[in-house]
């Protein structure tokens, strides 16, 4: 992907001749595929970017639950309730991995959470959408964890260590995140008129914020090149946005409903879909901060961190009561 990235031209990465003999040492085991760890050299650049990256995968997680956990209380039955609420439970323990994983880089949890609450860091757009039926809860499922899957099955095989070892675990609880979520859907589209209607109502709002969750177009993405260079990213938005239609469609088509997209079609010369023009003035405009749920998403974020600062009081306490305990005895 570097090559075709160049090849375009589309952003300028520096050429081995132009780095330092450090970098080039640190480029050479990239490309040999050797795992960087925390402990070794590495480019402030490389670190700034995967503390970027990483960051931003575990805020999304965090932030994540809080649309499904909206249905918690008013799912249908107790066994979608028990479901939903282990993949929720899930995608907190992604945020702990995750985080985890960011901290090896030499930044702390204070500090990356502090970023996320001040608006400074990002989060994925996909999660400033409101969940207004329970068939919301099946479309996520579907297409924001098939999304994710799309996209994080490729960085189990980055360049940095504890950021891949962290996506091998979180690719395989997302798989059955998907598969919770089709299985809503399907239960949905076999039921009456009303529940196929939802259905469709549903696949209607979360298709284009799905296709956007791949981020800009690749002639439009700032980091691609750069991150492709250092192997954090072995697929471009652009072809990994396309395989999520490749996939997706054939799924629509078996529940009987219809991708809100005039211009889908399959392309016999490509053997895959062409698809409509994604609104990136929306995109844009929900990273901005002004999508339907941005400022809701945060304020719950910050009331959680709040309510929550007497328990992390109790915590260190009791690790320094430990402390003085052992220093004395
Ligand atoms: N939303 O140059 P680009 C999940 C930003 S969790 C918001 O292409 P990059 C799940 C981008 O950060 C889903 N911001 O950047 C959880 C950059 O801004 P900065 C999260 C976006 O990093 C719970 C700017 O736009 N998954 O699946 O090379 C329940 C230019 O973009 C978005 C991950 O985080 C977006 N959609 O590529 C269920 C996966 N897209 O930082 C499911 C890991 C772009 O320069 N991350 N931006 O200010 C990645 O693979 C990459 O970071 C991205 C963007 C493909 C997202």
């Amino acid at each position: 992907m570097y090559a075709q990235l160049v090849e375009t031209g589309l952003k300028n990465v520096r050429s081995l001749d132009e780095m330092s003999p450090e970098e080039r040492a640190f480029q050479a085991r990239i490309d040999d595929g050797v795992k960087i760890e925390p402990k070794d050299w590495m480019p402030d650049a490389y670190r700034k970017t995967l503390i970027r990256q990483v960051s931003q995968h575990a805020h999304s997680e965090i932030v994540g639950q809080l649309p499904e956990a909206n249905w918690v209380t008013r799912a249908p039955t107790l066994e979608r309730k028990a479901v939903l609420l282990a993949k929720i439970q899930d995608e907190a323990g992604h945020g702990l991995y995750l985080y985890s994983a960011a901290e090896t880089l030499g930044v702390s949890r204070d500090q990356l959470l502090a970023d996320l609450h001040s608006g400074k860091a990002k989060y994925s757009s996909i999660f400033n959408y409101p969940t207004l039926s329970w068939a919301d809860m099946g479309a996520i499922g579907w297409l924001v964890d098939g999304s994710a899957i799309i996209n994080q099955i490729p960085l189990c095989r980055c360049s940095y260590g504890p950021y891949a070892r962290a996506m091998v675990r979180v690719c395989k609880e997302e798989s059955f995140h998907a598969r919770q979520g089709y299985d809503i859907m399907m239960a949905l589209c076999k039921g009456t008129p009303e529940q196929k209607q939802m259905a469709q109502d549903a696949l209607n709002r979360w298709w284009w914020p799905s296709l956007m969750m791949f981020g800009p177009s690749d002639a439009a993405s700032v980091n691609s090149a750069q991150s492709a260079q250092w192997r954090i990213k072995l697929f471009s938005n652009d072809e990994l946005r396309q395989r999520m239609v490749d996939q997706t469609v054939p799924q629509a088509e078996y529940l009987g409903l219809t991708v809100p997209d005039p211009d889908l079609k399959w392309n016999e010369e490509t053997g895959r879909y062409d698809f409509g023009q994604i609104d990136w003035e929306e995109f844009h405009n929900v990273l901005r901060g002004n999508g339907p749920c941005n400022r809701e998403r945060l304020q719950t974020r910050k009331k959680a961190y709040d309510d929550g600062a007497w328990f992390r009081d109790a915590l260190v306490a009791h690790a320094e009561k430990k402390q003085t305990a052992q220093a004395a005895a």
